[in-house]
């Protein structure tokens, strides 16, 4: 790009350029000591989420902490560490699965955070990165490793384009001045489990030389436009996979678009380009020639929501999916959970991006004593088909761009429904708070998206109705078919929607 001179830079280019976020890092402790309060804006504001933590402006002095866990996978000392940071806050403190398989922790007080820090540090532990115009945190199969279906097992190559970006978690200043968010996904099975078509950059497992990916660039959504990833028409072997992310973040650190920040993702640059001047740039920017994508990729399932019980490829063992609603946890949940993977698994916790937990490598004969344990009651491995489907962004609670309350009334919500309706088969219904779209409503079956409704003269708290999106083979996006909808008058719109287009049946009421 030819953008030069400050004065064309938006606000945040400028406060990038006045100091890299990453700097902060050196400050935390003074911070700390000094308090939130006497802090720069910039820095309180934003710089922060370099290092992973978010100053709240709906609860300040409580801050938020959004980690990295690549691949989505915890071992239960991590998960023990997360809980025991939020335990000391009682009931403010809460942990959240995120849509990027992830957690963020919440109700910290800032004096604590360096010791935080240095209690991620001794388990491996990072949040580094995790905010503003960094890479996020990187996506790939939760079943990855256990999967008897799988073509590729993509823990390692996530941990390693994490390191490479990251400099293993203690902070890369060679990608921590983005001209926006970036996000990069990998799968190596056949379902699309981590919404490839939603990411900047997403690898699909693809048969040309042997296995390798077949690239996707461009996707993303932002309150302005949405789309999905369009093919690059590269296939690489995975041995490639790391050099190429890094080629691709640097081609769009080097050229992306700065001087609208509404513009500035990466399908902005390849509209400016065109795509073909994009993969050119590419092939340059890596320094060998790329191979032109395998004809077909090997996406070819409905997506798994993985809740329940499933065997494993190693005979003899089993995963369980259990439904933790809109992602919710408290420290005793984590402990919890952290006992569970313990005791019956190999100590390793997953997450999906629909906010729900795995616990793998449970041997046959501990299972049945392992569906007795009372927080399954709590998060269940056979909850009701809207339950086990039901994603929720932050909203209201926490979020400042917030136009709605989402966790609390998607729960009540899907529960009414639930009692109201029987249902034949799981419907995907996903709250947002906003147009940021952070709950992604546009791949579910049902979206709700965040607006204010004017009703009787009032401000109301409504949705704007998505629907079309479909997941796994075949994903597109949905779009919105009804605008404006209060919270209010919701609940029997979406039954009639579920009555008429999923199949649902009245459930006949007893009485008492
Ligand atoms: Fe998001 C900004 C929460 C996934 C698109 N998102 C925010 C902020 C940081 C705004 C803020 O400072 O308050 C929210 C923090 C609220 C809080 O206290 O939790 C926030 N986003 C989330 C999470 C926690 C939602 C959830 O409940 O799971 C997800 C964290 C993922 C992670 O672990 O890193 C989350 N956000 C997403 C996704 C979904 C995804 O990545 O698959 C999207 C849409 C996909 C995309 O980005 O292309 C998404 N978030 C946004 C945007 C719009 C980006 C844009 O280009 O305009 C914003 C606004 C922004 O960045 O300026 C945003
Ligand atoms: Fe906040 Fe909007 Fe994202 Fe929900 S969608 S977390 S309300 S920014």
């Amino acid at each position: 790009m030819t953008e030069t001179g400050s004065e064309k830079l938006n606000k945040f280019e400028k406060l990038k350029a006045e100091k890299d976020g990453l700097l902060v890092k050196q400050e935390i402790s003074e911070f700390a000591r000094k308090g939130w309060e006497s802090m720069e804006e910039n820095d309180l504001n934003h710089r922060l989420k370099w290092l992973g933590v978010f100053f709240r402006p709906v609860t300040p002095g409580k801050f938020m902490m959004r980690m990295r866990i690549p691949n989505g996978i915890l071992t239960s000392t991590q998960m023990c560490v997360l809980a025991e940071v939020i335990q000391r806050y009682d009931k403010e403190g809460s942990a959240d699965i995120t849509t990027r398989q992830n957690i963020q922790l919440r109700g910290i007080d800032f004096s604590d955070i360096p010791n935080i820090f240095n209690k991620f540090h001794k388990v491996g532990l990072t949040s580094i990165q995790s905010g503003m115009d960094n890479v996020r945190n990187i996506t790939g199969d939760p079943l990855a490793g256990l999967d008897a279906n799988e073509l590729y097992d993509t823990r390692e190559l996530v941990q390693q384009i994490q390191d490479l970006l990251t400099n293993r978690g203690e902070g890369n200043p060679e990608f921590t001045n983005l001209p926006r968010k970036f996000n990069i996904a990998v799968t190596g099975g056949k379902d699309n489990s981590i919404h490839a078509e939603i990411n900047d950059l997403a690898f699909v497992p693809a048969f040309k030389e042997g296995f390798g990916f077949n690239v996707l660039v461009g996707g993303f959504f932002s309150g302005k436009r949405c789309e999905a990833a369009i093919p690059l028409n590269v296939w690489v072997k995975p041995e490639e996979v790391v050099s190429l992310s890094k080629a691709i973040v640097e081609i769009f650190r080097d050229h992306g678009l700065r001087l609208n920040r509404q513009k500035a993702r990466l399908m902005w640059l390849i509209d400016e380009w065109g795509l073909e001047k994009f993969r050119d740039e590419v092939e340059k920017q890596w320094g060998k020639s790329l191979q032109t994508a395998a004809p077909k990729d090997e996406i070819d399932w409905e997506k798994r929501d993985h809740i329940g019980v499933y065997p494993q490829k190693q005979p003899g063992l089993n995963y369980v999916g259990l439904n933790i609603p809109v992602g919710r946890l408290t420290a005793d949940d984590m402990f919890e959970l952290a006992r569970l993977a313990e005791v019956y698994g190999s100590g390793e916790i997953r997450f999906t991006v629909e906010q729900n937990a795995i616990i793998p490598n449970i041997h046959d004969s501990a299972l049945n004593t392992l569906l007795t344990e009372p927080i399954l009651k709590k998060f269940s491995v056979s909850p009701g088909l809207l339950m086990r489907s039901v994603v929720s962004c932050t909203g209201a609670q926490f979020c400042n761009f917030a136009l709605i309350e989402t966790k609390k009334r998607a729960i009540a919500m899907t529960e009414a429904l639930e009692q109201e309706l029987i249902l034949s088969k799981p419907v995907r219904i996903h709250w947002t708070g906003c147009p940021n779209s952070c709950g992604q409503p546009q791949v579910a079956d049902i979206g709700l998206m965040g607006t204010k409704v004017r009703k009787n003269g009032q401000t109301l708290e409504g949705v704007d109705i998505y629907m079309g999106g479909k997941v796994g083979k075949d994903a597109r996006l949905g779009t919105c078919i009804q605008k404006s909808v209060a919270c209010e008058d919701l609940q029997p719109i979406l039954k009639d929607i579920l009555l008429k287009q999923f199949g649902a049946k009245v459930r006949e009421q007893t009485a008492d």
